[in-house]
């Protein structure tokens, strides 16, 4: 059986040495800029995103020189997304993975600006993807649903507006599936449908996936807000207890701990049965979703 603790661990090293690779180096110019961006990458994420595209590739024998640009692709997304969620005008926060802001270390603008950096990082390793086989067509596919998955439609940017136009204000149970699947939900969709995509799945494969990538995604968030009232600082490496005294949309809050717990179950018992047609192919996918229901950081 596999181990998860030690694939994480071995998958977060691998993404981590592409990831070094792929984004500009710490002296060029201008420094401050990429040492910026790398303070941010290199800070210390679980990778979850990169991992969950490495999984499925490896699950429908994807080629690995095309999913692992993608993965890091989302990493850059995913970090980028942390920075601006830090910054004064959003969530305001000082810690992050277990060290100061990006703001807190180099500035307002230049965090503003390192996440921008971030997600122009981001497409350009993804317009690099060698695209002998299946062809281009699939990689701007690709670019397109992930365009789609953090765009002002449905997507992250979507689902961070309306978490903070609901800030402070009474909420309904739509609007906190909303902010849900699409603040969080919708990044690890894409990391299991694009990399799906890039591993030529065929498009009954891509449906199941993708379901799999909705309800992980939406458990990803639900945990993250029971974490966010039952951990401590240290293990989270960021301020707990803010999204209750900022009365954020949460699922704790509106069903309380004990139920947001058997939601967040649920999801992940129904993403992995949406998988089964993997069979044993498919083992490191639903060891990554158990661990989405019962971690601790
Ligand atoms: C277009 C991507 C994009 C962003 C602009 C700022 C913003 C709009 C969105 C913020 C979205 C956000 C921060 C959602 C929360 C997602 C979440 C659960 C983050 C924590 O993820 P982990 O636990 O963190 O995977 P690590 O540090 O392990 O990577």
């Amino acid at each position: 059986m596999l181990n998860i603790t030690e694939y994480l661990r071995e998958k977060k090293t691998l993404v981590d040495r592409h990831l070094d690779r792929l984004v500009p180096a710490a002296e060029e110019y201008p420094p401050v800029l990429q040492q910026a961006m790398r303070y941010s990458l290199f800070a210390g994420g679980k990778r979850i995103r990169p991992i969950l595209a490495l999984a499925t590739g490896e699950a429908l024998e994807g080629e690995f020189d095309r999913v692992i640009r993608l993965a890091c692709a989302l990493e850059c997304i995913h970090t980028y997304s942390l920075i601006h969620d830090d910054l004064p005008a959003m969530d305001d926060d000082d810690f992050r993975r277990g060290n100061p802001t990006c703001h807190k270390k180099f500035g307002e603008g230049i965090a503003i600006l390192a996440g921008n950096g971030l997600m122009t990082v981001a497409f350009q390793v993804l317009t690099e993807i060698p695209s002998a086989s299946p062809g281009a067509e699939t990689v701007l596919a690709v670019i397109n649903r992930l365009c789609r998955a953090i765009g002002p439609q449905g997507g992250v940017i979507a689902g961070q507006v309306v978490d903070l136009t609901t800030a402070g204000k009474p909420f309904t149970e739509e609007e906190l599936l909303y902010i849900h699947s699409s603040k969080t939900g919708a990044l690890i969709e894409a990391s299991v449908s694009c990399a799906a995509m890039l591993s030529e799945a065929t498009p009954d494969e891509l449906e199941r996936l993708k379901t799999f990538g909705l309800k992980i995604g939406l458990a990803f968030q639900v945990v993250d807000d029971i974490l966010d009232v039952v951990e401590t600082s240290e293990r989270l490496g960021k301020t707990p207890g803010k999204d209750t005294a900022e009365k954020k949309a949460t699922y704790t809050a509106l069903y309380g701990l004990e139920r947001s717990r058997e939601i967040a179950e649920q999801l992940v018992e129904e993403g992995i049965q949406s998988i089964s047609f993997l069979g044993s192919a498919g083992e490191a996918l639903k060891e990554l979703a158990r661990f989405i229901s019962v971690r601790r950081f």
